[in-house]
């Protein structure tokens, strides 16, 4: 098949799925096309079956907001016309979706059918998309889509809650890569971050304010009174000054790195002991999945899809949002007692395995058959 993805190639978790997916599909022989305004981040290497599609956004003096929306369906049709795509797979309703419709709508005048599948990732839903400048748009696009998928059943609840759909949602859950998320032996590299054989915490985001990054640093300043503890803080976003500047106030900056965004996510989780995400709401979490996958247990809140991945006194625990004090109870439950941790270590993994990527594509590959199927009747 030849793939149009379109999403956004910063670190977000939505662009990270969307190109693991356009990767995986590269090497299962189908063709795909990435269109976006900057090469995605973990699109790194030649692939024979990948190509890049840039969409710029021209300025003139008149646009206080250059119409980005426009130039990505334009960019659309010109990829459908001229790289002759099946399909569009839109992650990440806003504005994606409703360029694909626009873009759709264009090429029919053409003589072609070229459906599109749009894939709902969380904050597209419940933080920005339901606020009233952009839902009429948001429900349109959905239910105009040929396909619609959420990446958890907790997702597509909220989507059915807060919309009215009239499209089905079908949920397709993210996966990982296990063959690249694997723990591996980094024994050199935990010396000089934890030279005294302190444990390790690692918390990854984008530093919004939705990731409560706040709990996991009051969580960390409970924890080192009871056990030797250094805390690995990953990614970057607006909240991290606000976070630094509160390690200072807590007078625990000695023991909490602030590495930024990071290429080698499996590295720094190999040194991990706990990776902790006290978000105020996750679609799903992909961030934990990826710990999980190279042996490292969760400590979480229980928003939204989290706990579809996290399972509480299993792969991890599970607290209501804001409770510190059972994060670092939780903690300390695992840091004290190397029996459980290692237990929950493997069951970390056996849980990641589930989320495969080996067992999720094929789901969008049967998904993207019956889609052409449906346009072909
Ligand atoms: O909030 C982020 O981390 C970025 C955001 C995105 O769409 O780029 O992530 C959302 O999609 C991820 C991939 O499906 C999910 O793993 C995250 O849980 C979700 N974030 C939220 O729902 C807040």
């Amino acid at each position: 098949m030849k793939i149009g993805i379109v999403c956004y190639p910063t670190f977000g978790g939505s662009g990270v799925l969307a190109t693991e997916l356009g990767k995986a599909l590269a090497d299962k022989g189908h063709c795909v096309h990435f269109i976006t305004y900057q090469q995605p981040v973990r699109l790194d290497s030649f692939h024979p079956n990948i190509f890049y599609h840039q969409v710029s956004v021209p300025t003139y003096p008149l646009f206080d907001f250059p119409p980005y929306e426009i130039a990505l369906a334009s960019t659309m049709v010109d990829v459908i016309v001229n790289q002759k795509l099946d399909l569009l797979h839109v992650h990440y309703a806003i504005p994606h979706a409703s360029a694909a419709f626009m873009a759709q709508q264009i090429v029919k005048t053409k003589g072609l059918e070229v459906p599109f599948i749009t894939t709902l990732h969380g904050t597209d839903i419940t933080l920005v998309g339901k606020d009233k400048t952009y839902e009429p748009v948001v429900t349109f696009s959905m239910n105009s889509s040929n396909a619609l998928t959420a990446v958890s059943q907790n997702l597509k609840e909220q989507t059915l809650e807060n919309f009215e759909m009239t499209k089905e949602i079908q949920v397709i859950n993210n996966f990982v890569d296990i063959k690249r998320f694997q723990y591996s032996d980094k024994e050199h590299f935990k010396k000089i971050i934890a030279p005294n054989g302190e444990k390790i915490i690692a918390h990854v985001s984008n530093f919004r304010t939705v990731k409560r990054v706040e709990d996991a640093i009051y969580a960390f300043s409970k924890i080192r009174t009871e056990v030797p503890v250094k805390m690995l803080m990953i990614g970057d976003g607006p909240e991290r000054p606000k976070m630094e500047e509160l390690c200072r106030e807590l007078g625990t900056c000695n023991d909490i790195s602030f590495l930024g965004k990071q290429e080698k996510m499996e590295e720094l989780l190999s040194i991990a002991d706990l990776f902790i995400l006290p978000s105020e709401y996750e679609s799903f979490g992909l961030a934990a999945l990826e710990a999980m996958a190279c042996r490292v247990p969760v400590i979480s809140s229980n928003a939204g899809g989290i706990p579809e991945i996290n399972i509480h006194g299993k792969t991890g625990y599970l607290a209501n949002v804001g409770d510190v004090d059972s994060y670092a109870k939780y903690s300390l439950e695992l840091l004290l007692n190397e029996e459980k941790l290692e237990e929950f270590k493997n069951n970390a993994l056996d849980q990641a395995n589930t989320f495969a990527i080996e067992n999720i594509v094929p789901q969008y590959e049967e998904l993207y058959k019956s889609v052409l199927q449906g346009v072909a009747q």
